[in-house]
């Protein structure tokens, strides 16, 4: 098994946070996003759609999402569970880890994407050539505010994102608000609840080696 990996970017973060809390050592092939490693033929052949992460098992299969590759991971290696002990919480985590993507996540994707120079004409990750609509960025930065505000009301009475254990909701929920500092955007000094949560996680020994 082969991780594609970028230690800068944030969607390879979510697995490597999710490997890290299984425990697993899997051998990891760093690719340069920056200088473009992802558009390279050797690298198109592993994976067309050009993004990281990609986990490439011993007969060749690829999966392509961070999600697919958790899924994956988490069934050929349940303990310790990250996406629900039994079909009710697993049905309630990938509800929440799912919001958080499409709310947090891409909303932060957008205001970033349509801003930085560097996707003028590249605004969508992978293969696909689309110019930047810079009206997105403010909209984006207001959704990531929403955002935020749903996650401080949502964790009022709970100490993770799905109630009394860790999740992949908590390691989406964390690369999304460590990924907003990149648009300058962090929770308040009123969010306490948000401010509570996000000091817990990024205290786990999973997240500080990531
Ligand atoms: N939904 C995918 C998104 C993967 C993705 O977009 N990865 C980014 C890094 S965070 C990438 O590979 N970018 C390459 C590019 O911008 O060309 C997942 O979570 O795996």
């Amino acid at each position: 098994m082969k991780f594609y990996d970028c230690s800068t970017a944030p969607s390879p973060r979510r697995v490597r946070i999710f490997i890290a809390e299984k425990g697993l050592d899997i051998p990891v092939v760093e690719v340069d996003l920056g200088n473009r490693q992802q558009h390279t033929a050797e690298f198109t052949q592993i994976n067309p759609y050009r993004t990281v992460p990609v986990l490439q098992l011993d007969d060749g299969t690829t999966l392509t999402t961070s999600s697919g590759i958790m899924h994956y991971l988490e069934l050929l290696h349940p303990a310790p569970a990250l996406i629900g002990r039994n079909p009710i919480e697993r049905g309630l985590v990938v509800d929440l880890d799912s919001r958080i993507e499409q709310d947090g996540f891409m909303a932060v994707g957008e205001a970033f994407r349509n801003r930085s120079k560097a996707f003028a004409n590249n605004v969508f990750t992978g293969k696909h050539n689309h110019v930047q609509i810079p009206e997105l960025v403010g909209r984006g930065r207001r959704r990531v505010e929403e955002f935020f505000s749903w996650m401080d009301a949502h964790l009022e009475d709970k100490e993770f994102i799905a109630g009394d254990v860790f999740t992949v909701a908590d390691i989406t929920a964390l690369v999304t608000v460590d990924f907003a500092k990149w648009i300058k955007l962090q929770p308040t000094d009123k969010q306490k609840n948000l401010s509570r949560w996000h000091q817990l996680v990024s205290d786990r020994k999973s997240v500080m080696v990531t």
